[in-house]
């Protein structure tokens, strides 16, 4: 079927995600207010989890349905997509060299005094910089000072090397992370120490770490902390701060502060930034000002200092809001109509349905994976290895795949207080069809469809295929969705609305994979599938008996995606799930 697309020509979200951003960085630099800044890149994130162009909404004027898109922002989507550009942003660009706007990404800038070396000394790159450091003058400049010189000049080199901070998946950020706060826990001085920022939100990816520590004696603390094994160097931008480098090039920030102040500043650095903002609107609109050392009472002219996150939120008359939840995606509202969602706990889950054997490209038996199941605490497990198409050697044919359900149910019949199932990756093909057999799917306990080939086809065409495989009777589920790879691969383009839509009238349900590379559906579309009413699963995908130990990434995502235990299938028991499958309802 040919699909003439008469908007080919239109700019992707990914694009006009990133020129709102843009627009972000430059306000920032123009002096306009944090609002404003925020509503840009509020505005960015919305566009890139969208599940429509956003392009062809903003021409039909109905883009401002989407959440953090207004009138302003619409009207630059539409010059973005008609003319190719936004004049707001050309006007800006020509105001301010890109090299400026790489200044402001160094630690210790920032956009005001950014600005100060462009206007008074006329540093237009990170070159300049290191130049006008070289050579003196930003030390001759009121509020620089030869520490701050060294340190931007340092700072500059780096970045110039490194080019703009790296993002790193949230394992590997967090594998180094742990790691390193039981080092800090293990020390005399400390008291206390707790992670922060964006790996407390268990966001997909981050840029650094944040700790905040309490301790009796802060500079020892912060000297030790700078002495531990795991650093390559470290420098103190403050008192009682301390920010470190790891031999494996995590970024990892340590605040030392009172323990009365523990939750003030626990609470402003985990952030985020935006749910930050929404908050301290919120009190300002109560006659309180939020900082992290305190909250000042307007009338009384008294600085609550609170020694709890807890105490914080209660200052303000709500309940304490969970840290994944903190992204202005309704938790205020939520929290203070004590409405806030019972998230799921990884001690919800009852069991997995999707790993791999030697039989496809997993590296242990089905014996060994079941093993590995029962000691992670489930008390069911799907093998699912892949099907016959995959094309990298390792898969299952139709005829394997008989001998192989053969095993797993002897397998199974050994095991007691164990469900083995016999299940499958089935791989979907482009046209939305799959490579077994009905009469062979018939056979499995449990059918995950995902998409593992050719995935630059048009949108249409994709969305086809994939709501093909949902209406397929004996798909169970839907695996990985959208294909993405955090960091590394962009998701395939598909419609998502129509997918969800499939998924809720047939009863497919659809995975939240938790292999940290991957969290796919992600935390938005989660949501979405959920008020849909589409049961999800948590699944590992596990390739190895260690490959269960991710499933606080799937966990993580579902608590981002507002879930409850009831909204996800697998915190039943097999015999409850298996009666929800939509197989049930197309037999
Ligand atoms: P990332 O980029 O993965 O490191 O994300 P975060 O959220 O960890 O961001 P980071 O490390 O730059 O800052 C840690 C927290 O500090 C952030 O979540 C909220 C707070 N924060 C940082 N900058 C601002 C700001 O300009 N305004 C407010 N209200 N809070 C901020
Ligand atoms: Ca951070
Ligand atoms: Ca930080
Ligand atoms: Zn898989």
């Amino acid at each position: 079927m040919p699909h003439p697309d008469p908007n080919h020509t239109d700019p992707t979200n990914s694009e006009i995600a990133a020129a709102l951003d843009e627009l972000g960085d430059l306000y920032e630099l123009d002096g306009a207010s944090i609002h404003r800044i925020v509503a840009y890149r509020n505005g960015a994130r919305a566009v890139r989890d969208a599940s429509k162009g956003v392009a062809a909404l903003a021409r039909e004027g109905t883009a401002t349905q989407l959440p953090g898109i207004g009138s302003t922002l619409q009207e630059k989507i539409v010059a973005l997509a008609t003319t190719g550009e936004i004049p707001a942003l050309e006007k800006l660009r020509a105001k301010f060299p890109p090299g400026l706007v790489q200044m402001t990404k160094l630690p210790g800038l920032g956009p005001k005094r950014a600005r100060r070396l462009f206007e008074e000394l006329g540093v237009d790159s990170l070159a300049a910089l290191r130049e006008a450091a070289d050579t003196g003058r930003i030390s001759a400049l009121k509020g620089f000072g030869p520490k701050a010189e060294q340190a931007l000049r340092e700072a500059a080199e780096t970045f110039t090397q490194a080019g703009p901070a790296q993002r790193i998946v949230l394992s590997r950020a967090l594998t180094v992370g742990e790691e390193l706060l039981a080092e800090m826990r293990a020390l005399k001085v400390t008291e206390r120490a707790e992670l922060a920022g964006s790996a407390r939100r268990m966001t997909d990816s981050v840029k650094d770490l944040d700790i905040v520590a309490t301790a009796r004696d802060p500079a020892a603390l912060a000297a030790a902390v700078a002495a531990l094994p795991q650093v390559e160097s470290a420098s103190t931008p403050g008192p009682n701060a301390v920010r470190i480098r790891t031999h494996s090039a995590v970024n990892i920030d340590v605040r030392i502060v009172e323990p009365d102040q523990f939750g003030n500043v626990l609470q402003h650095l985990t952030g985020s930034k935006e749910h930050n903002v929404a908050l301290r609107d919120f009190a300002v609109r109560r006659g309180l000002h939020i900082s992290e050392y305190g909250v000042l009472d307007d009338n009384t002219g008294i600085t609550h200092r609170c020694p709890t996150e807890a105490d914080v939120y209660a200052l303000l008359g709500m309940r304490f809001i969970e840290p994944e939840l903190r992204e202005n995606r309704g938790e205020l509202d939520a929290a203070l109509r004590d409405e806030l969602p019972v998230l799921i706990t990884a001690a919800d889950l009852r069991g997995d349905l999707h790993c791999h054997t030697t039989a496809s490209d997993g590296t242990a038996s089905i014996e060994e994976m079941a093993k590995a199941a029962i000691t992670a605490g489930y008390s069911y497990l799907a093998i699912t290895d892949h099907s016959a198409s995959m094309g990298f050697g390792a898969d299952v044919s139709a005829d394997q795949l008989k001998a192989h359900i053969e095993r797993i149910r002897e397998l199974d019949a050994t095991l007691p207080d164990f469900r083995l199932l016999a299940g499958s990756e089935v791989n979907i093909l482009p046209d939305g069809s799959l490579d077994y057999p009905d009469a062979l799917l018939a056979e499995l306990d449990w059918v995950v469809a995902s998409v593992h080939t050719s995935f630059r086809i048009p949108r249409a065409e994709m969305t086809t295929r994939i709501v093909r495989a949902i209406n397929h009777p004996y798909v169970d589920c839907i695996g990985h969705l959208s294909g993405r790879k955090i960091l590394q691969r962009e998701p395939y383009e598909f419609d998502l609305e129509a997918v969800l839509d499939a998924a809720a009238h047939s009863g497919t349900m659809l995975e939240i994979n938790a292999s940290p590379d991957r969290r796919d559906l992600n935390e938005v579309h989660a949501r979405a599938a959920a008020a849909a009413g589409i049961p999800l699963v948590i699944n590992c995908d596990a390739h190895r008996t260690s490959g269960f130990e991710v499933a606080r990434y799937g966990i993580a995502t579902a608590r981002r995606a507002w879930l409850t235990s009831q909204q996800v299938a697998n915190t039943q028991e097999w015999e409850v799930l298996a009666a929800q499958r939509s197989r049930q309802r197309s037999a």
